[in-house]
């Protein structure tokens, strides 16, 4: 009998206890896509490039050309985590366009669909992972094409509290880091290591 109430107690208070909070990882507020190579289907001239999409300035933007389907594709350097993206749309907006990503530039995965696009500055939820974003427009909203002033990607904790020079760093770029060798005993010059070294800039 005693045993029983204690399980008894034991049960109501498992039952009484708070729901242990759940760890919901932040959405960081570096911009992964800050610089990163991008591409597009086309573009409306040389002055509407697809990295004036990437290059955090507000005044510049891409511009295709006046038809559909069109899309902005984001090298993201290596697969990422993906929480957020955010769209800073021009006066020609897309109504209808998807968020993709895609581990190889070939296959994509929706991540987030819309036929009713409000057009302006959209900030976007999104759950997925890829090496590549891809913004692929499949209704224009006005009779010119789709342009964007920027586009930033937001990775759980990509904060900006990640050294620059972290491998973890979004930011980071290949073309930072030259090869150094490093001779490991003398007379053995020839058998080098490769030492990953931060470039001066
Ligand atoms: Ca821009």
């Amino acid at each position: 009998m005693a045993a029983a109430l204690a399980i008894a107690l034991a049960l109501s208070s498992l039952l009484a206890a708070p729901a242990a909070p759940v760890a919901a990882a932040t959405c960081g507020t570096a911009n992964a896509a800050l610089n990163a190579p991008a591409t597009a289907s086309s573009t409306e001239s040389a002055s509407y490039p697809a990295s004036a999409a990437v290059d955090g300035d507000t005044g510049s933007r891409w511009s295709s050309q006046f038809s559909d389907p069109q899309w902005l594709r984001i090298d993201l350097g290596s697969s990422q985590q993906l929480c957020e993206v955010d769209l800073t749309w021009e006066a020609a907006y897309a109504r209808a366009f998807e968020l993709q990503t895609s581990p190889d530039g070939n296959t994509w995965t929706d991540i987030y669909s819309t036929t009713t696009g409000p057009g302006g500055s959209q900030a976007i939820p999104v759950t997925g992972s890829g090496r590549y974003l891809r913004i692929y427009g499949t209704q224009r909203a006005t009779p010119y094409g789709y342009s964007l002033f920027e586009v930033a990607v937001h990775t759980p904790g990509g904060g900006s509290t990640i050294p620059p020079t972290d491998p973890k760093n979004p930011q980071l770029r290949a073309e930072r880091f030259r090869l150094r060798p490093r001779i490991l005993a003398a007379g053995h010059a020839e058998q080098a290591d490769l030492d990953l070294q931060p470039t001066a800039h």
